[in-house]
C-alpha cells in the first residue's frame, strides 16, 4: 500500500474533478470578500479627513453633502454585498466538500468490500470504522474550512499590507515587521503539534475498536459476567483518548501566549510610531484611522493561524489513514489473461500437492494436500478441531491462494479463472453463519436476487428450514439478523444452508453446517443434498459419522495432511483414525442406549 508516492493535496485535487472549476470560484470568492473588508476602512478615512478632521471639514460638510451620502451609502451596500458573497462562498465549498466526501467514501467502501480475506484478518472493524467516519470528516473538513480560512487569512493579510503600504510604507513596515516571529512561533507549534495529531488518531481508532467488539461480542461479556472489566477497559481506552486531546490543546496554549503578544504589539506600535508621524504632519488622522481600523485585519490571520496548522495536522494524520485504504490493492485479482469458462462448470475439484501457510501465520496449515472431487461426488472432510480443514476449503473459491501446489476446478487452476465466474459457481455456507438484517426471504435470496417466492420454499424445504420458518408469525416476511428475531444456532445454518442452495452451485462446500442440528433434521437434509435437481459436487466438513457415512469419498486430516482417504468401509477396514471415530461415536451411541 504505497501512499507515500501520492502527496496529500494531489489525491484531494484528483477527487475534487468536477468540482475544481466551482471551488476555484468560491476560492476566488473568498479572496473578494476579504480584500472587500478594506473598503470600509477606505471610506472612513474619506469621511474623517473629509468631513471630520480635514481642514475644510465645515465647509465640506455644507458643499459636499451629496458626496457624504454616497460614502456613507457605498459602504453599507458594501457591506450588504459581502455578507452576500461570504454567503454564496460558503455554500459553494460546503457543496464541494459533501460532493468529495460522498466520492471518497464511496470509493473507500467499494475497496474495503473488494478486498481479500487477509485484508479482514489485518484490519479491525473499528479501525476501518474510524476511516470511513472521523478520518474522512477531517478530509471534508479540510475542503470546506482549513483551505478558506488559509486563503481567507492570506488575502486579508497581503490586502491590508498592500493598502498600508500605499498609504505609508514607513509605518506599514514597523507593524508588519512582527510577522516574521509569529510565523516563527507557528511553525515551531507545526512541529509539535503533528506528533500530536497522529497519536489521537490512533487512539480514537482503538476507543472506537473497544467500543465495537464489546457491542458486537456482548453476549460473551455477559455470559462471563465480565461487564464491569469491559467497562473498566473501555474507560482506559476513552481516558487516553482524552489525555491526549488534552495534550492536543495543551500545545496550543503554550504557544497561543507568544502569538497573542506578537499579535498585540502591532497596535502599540501604532499608537506610537503613527502617534509620532502625526506630530511631524507625516500622517492624516484619517489616514490614523484606517491604520488603526484595520490592524485586526493584520492580527486576526496571525492568530487564525495556529488554529488553521491544528485543523491541517489533523487532516494530515487522517488522510494518511484514509489514503492507505483508498490506494490498497487486493492481492487476489483477476489476472489479464484470464480464462474465461463456460458459465456453468462441471464441478470437478482437484487439489494438487498443495500446502498453505497464512500470511501472518508462522506454521504451515497445509502439508502436500491431494485429492479429487469428480462432479456429483459428495467428498466428506473430516478431522480434528484446528486441523486446517476450513482452511482448505477457502482455497476452492480463492479466498487465500495455496504457498505450493494447484487448486484445480474443472482442470483449471482457481488463480486463472475469473473470480466473479469462480465464486458464482460455488455455494458456500461458512462455519460462523452471518444472516443479514433482512427477511428471511431475503436472506436466502442473498445470491440470486430474481428467485421467486416458490423456489425460495423450495430450497427452505431442501435444507428442512420451511417447518420452522412457517411458523414464524410472520413466515418467510420474518426479519431476522443483528436486529430480527432470534433464531437457534440450527435454525440459522439451516438458512444458511438454504441460502448456499439457492445459487445453484455446481459446488457445495458445507463447513460444519450441520452440526447443531439434530440427527432427525439431519438425516432429511442429507437426504434432500441427494435429491438435488441440479448437478452438484459436495464437499462437506463434519464431526458425525452420520454425515460423512455416505459419502463417495472421505478424507482424514490430521495436521493438516491427508492421513486416510476412502469410503467408508474401506476405512474402517483400514481401522485406523476413521475406525475409532467410528467406534467412538457409536460406542457412545450403544452405551447411552444401555444406561
Ligand atoms: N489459522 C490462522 N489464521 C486464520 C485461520 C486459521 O493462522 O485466519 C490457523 C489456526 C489453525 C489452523 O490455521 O491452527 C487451521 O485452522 P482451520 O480453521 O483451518 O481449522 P479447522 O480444521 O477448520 O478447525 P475447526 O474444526 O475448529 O473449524
Ligand atoms: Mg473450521
Amino acid at each position: 500500500m504505497d501512499t507515500k508516492k501520492h502527496s496529500k493535496m494531489a489525491w484531494l485535487w484528483e477527487n475534487m474533478k468536477g468540482y475544481r472549476v466551482i471551488y476555484a470560484i468560491g476560492i476566488l470568492g473568498t479572496i473578494v470578500y476579504n480584500v472587500m473588508q478594506l473598503t470600509v476602512p477606505y471610506f472612513t478615512q474619506q469621511i474623517v479627513d473629509l468631513f471630520l478632521t480635514g481642514e475644510d471639514a465645515a465647509t465640506n460638510i455644507v458643499t459636499k453633502r451629496d458626496l457624504f451620502f454616497q460614502l456613507v451609502i457605498a459602504m453599507v451596500g458594501f457591506t450588504f454585498l459581502r455578507t452576500l458573497i461570504v454567503y454564496l462562498v460558503c455554500m459553494d465549498v460546503e457543496h464541494v466538500s459533501q460532493k468529495v466526501l460522498y466520492r471518497v467514501r464511496t470509493h473507500l467502501f467499494d475497496k474495503i468490500e473488494r478486498q481479500d480475506m487477509q485484508f479482514y484478518n489485518t484490519y479491525r472493524t473499528g479501525d476501518l470504522m474510524t476511516r470511513v467516519t472521523g478520518d474522512l470528516d477531517a478530509v471534508r473538513h479540510m475542503i470546506a474550512w482549513v483551505i478558506r480560512s488559509i486563503v481567507e487569512s492570506f488575502s486579508l493579510l497581503v490586502a491590508t499590507a498592500a493598502y498600508f503600504i500605499y498609504m505609508d510604507w514607513r509605518l506599514a513596515l514597523a507593524i508588519l515587521a512582527i510577522a516574521p516571529f509569529i510565523m516563527i512561533v507557528i511553525v515551531l507549534f507545526r512541529n509539535q503539534v503533528a506528533p500530536r495529531h497522529k497519536e489521537l488518531r490512533e487512539k480514537l481508532s482503538l476507543l472506537n475498536t473497544a467500543a465495537q467488539e464489546n457491542i458486537s461480542g456482548n453476549r460473551v461479556v455477559k455470559a462471563f459476567a465480565r461487564e464491569e472489566y469491559e467497562i473498566n477497559k473501555f474507560d482506559k481506552c476513552s481516558i487516553e483518548f482524552s489525555k491526549t486531546n488534552k495534550k492536543t490543546a495543551l500545545t496550543w496554549i503554550t504557544f497561543f501566549p507568544y502569538i497573542e503578544t506578537f499579535a498585540n504589539l502591532m497596535p502599540i506600535v501604532l499608537l506610537v510610531v503613527g502617534g509620532l508621524f502625526i506630530i511631524n504632519g507625516q500622517l492624516t488622522m484619517g489616514e490614523y484611522v484606517a491604520f488603526s481600523g484595520l490592524i485586526w485585519a493584520v492580527q486576526n490571520p496571525m492568530r487564525m493561524l495556529g488554529n488553521i496548522m491544528n485543523e491541517f495536522q489533523r487532516f494530515s494524520a487522517a488522510s494518511d489513514k484514509v489514503m492507505e485504504i483508498y490506494y490498497s490493492e487486493p492481492k487476489i485479482v483477476d489476472k489479464e489473461d484470464a480464462v474465461d469458462m463456460p458459465n456453468r462448470f462441471a464441478g470437478k475439484v482437484e487439489f494438487k500437492n498443495v500446502s498453505f501457510q497464512y500470511e501472518d501465520g508462522n506454521l504451515p496449515v497445509l502439508h502436500n494436500i491431494s485429492f479429487v472431487a469428480n462432479p456429483g461426488e459428495t467428498v466428506a472432510i473430516m478431522g480434528e478441531t484446528g486441523c486446517g480443514k476450513t482452511s482448505m476449503i477457502q482455497l476452492i473459491p480463492r479466498f487465500y491462494e495455496p504457498t505450493e501446489g494447484e487448486v484445480l476446478v474443472d482442470g483449471v487452476n482457481v488463480c486463472d479463472m475469473k473470480l466473479g465466474q469462480l465464486r458464482k459457481n460455488i455455494g458456500l455456507a461458512t462455519q460462523d453463519v452471518l444472516l443479514y438484517s433482512d427477511t428471511i426471504d431475503g436472506n436466502i435470496a442473498y445470491g440470486d436476487s430474481s428467485l421467486t417466492k416458490e423456489e425460495v420454499e423450495k430450497f427452505a424445504k431442501y435444507s428442512a428450514a420451511a417447518k420452522f420458518i412457517t411458523r414464524m408469525p410472520e413466515g418467510y416476511d420474518t426479519i431476522v439478523g443483528e436486529r430480527g428475531v432470534g433464531l437457534s444456532g440450527g435454525q440459522k445454518q439451516r438458512i444458511s444452508l438454504a441460502r448456499a442452495l439457492a445459487v445453484k452451485p455446481a459446488i457445495l462446500i458445507l463447513d460444519d453446517t450441520t452440526s447443531a442440528v439434530d440427527m432427525e433434521t439431519e438425516k432429511q437434509i442429507q437426504h434432500s443434498l441427494k435429491e438435488l435437481d441440479f448437478p452438484c459436487t459436495k464437499l462437506i466438513i463434519a464431526q458425525r459419522i452420520s454425515t460423512t457415512k455416505f459419502a463417495d469419498k472421505i478424507l482424514i486430516i490430521q495436521d493438516g495432511r491427508i492421513t486416510e482417504s476412502g469410503t467408508h468401509d474401506e476405512l474402517v477396514a483400514k481401522k485406523g483414525y476413521y475406525y475409532n471415530l467410528v467406534q467412538l461415536q457409536t460406542g457412545e451411541t450403544m452405551e447411552g442406549g444401555e444406561a
